[in-house]
């Protein structure tokens, strides 16, 4: 086999050998080194054979040989070769085929990276079990196409849950869950987060930085604790209790707002992690709106701006159901609520 044909990767082959010869350089270019140095540390004298290094880490000697990778010196490499005393130019031939191996090692190293790292991909089997009106759910959905990954989407009913979802999540036995590979991967932010390290390679969903990492989580545990309780009870409660959960919501939506700034998005000018957990509560807004009467704009300005560029994303409006699908669902639920 040619040693091009065992090439791992892009970088460039070292010769097999680089032999080293005295490189006695022709009378014309003795007058063109006279040319150019006019001190040598060392006179020349007749070369005695040089050590050569192959780059298979064999040493020997050679007095004849004449080739580096095939082609030879120049001349003008040839004159600046002579320059070095034999036990420089050992040294030189040394470092260069220890340089040459190693780059010759780390192209097979990244080779085998590469095929480790393909395995996965190619055997990707991703369901997600799931609810069309979910908050929940379509923070998968949106994940899973941000990502780009293919994924086969199954409709659970909630009220004759399949036995699949209680054997792949038996301890809350709710949706969303992720099953890739046949491993399940419960609750939504936790799906998110796995699926942005499994398919890293795509849009981050999640800041690379430590500090900004934990600070995107403290904010989405303020989402699932803060928002979600009003905004449940907006649409499964009425009166008293309601107006105080429309207060609560209201509050933390503003402290959301000014933690928004004048960002486009939570994640900065990327759409990430957090605005994934917001788009749960941003596809409802107009259903809350409707069962609480009231009305989130005029409060949140900024923070309903960027819901908006959120809604119009190409992975948020393949995932989220009409907006008067979703009232039309709250109104029925919050019948079965004896609302
Ligand atoms: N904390 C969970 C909440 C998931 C959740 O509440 N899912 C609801 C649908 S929106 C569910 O499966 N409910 C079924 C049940 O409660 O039995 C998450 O983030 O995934």
């Amino acid at each position: 086999m040619d040693e091009s044909d065992s090439d791992p990767g892009s970088y460039p082959i070292p010769p097999a050998s680089v032999h080293l010869s005295s490189l006695t350089p022709p009378p014309s270019a003795r007058l063109l080194l006279s040319r150019h140095v006019t001190r040598r540390t060392r006179p020349l004298q007749s070369s005695p054979p040089l050590a050569y290094l192959s780059l298979q880490g064999l040493l020997g000697e050679a007095s004849s040989a004449r080739s580096i990778g095939g082609g030879g010196l120049s001349r003008e490499e040839a004159l600046a070769w002579e320059l070095f005393t034999p036990y420089q130019r050992f040294l030189i031939v040394a470092v260069i085929g220890v340089a040459a191996a190693e780059s010759k090692k780390n192209g097979v190293i990244a080779q085998l990276q590469n095929s480790v790292d393909l395995r996965p991909r190619m055997a990707d089997e991703v369901i997600l079990l799931d609810f069309w009106p979910s908050p929940f759910g379509v923070r998968a959905r949106i994940a899973l196409r941000e990502k780009g990954v293919e994924f086969e989407y199954r409709e659970e009913n909630l009220r004759e849950k399949s036995p699949l979802l209680l054997q792949m999540n038996p301890v809350h036995k709710k949706i969303p869950v992720l099953i890739h590979n046949g491993k399940p991967v419960c609750e939504s932010m936790n799906v998110v987060q796995y699926i942005d390290e499994v398919w890293s390679d795509k849009n981050p969903l999640l800041p690379s930085d430590p500090y900004q990492r934990a600070q995107a989580r403290f904010w989405v545990d303020f989402i699932d604790t803060k928002v979600y309780e009003p905004a449940d009870k907006i649409w499964s409660t009425k009166g008293e209790v309601q107006e105080k959960a429309k207060k609560e919501y209201i509050e933390a939506l503003k402290i959301l707002e000014s933690e928004l700034g004048n960002k486009p998005y939570f994640g900065g000018d990327n759409f990430g992690f957090i605005d994934i957990a917001m788009t749960g509560y941003y596809m409802w807004f107009e259903a809350s709106e409707k069962c609480g009467n009231f009305s989130i704009e005029p409060e949140c300005p900024t923070l309903m701006a960027s819901a908006k560029r959120c809604l119009q994303r190409d992975s948020v409006v393949n995932s989220v159901p009409e907006p008067e699908k979703i009232v039309e669902f709250a109104f029925k639920i919050r019948k079965i609520y004896c609302v």
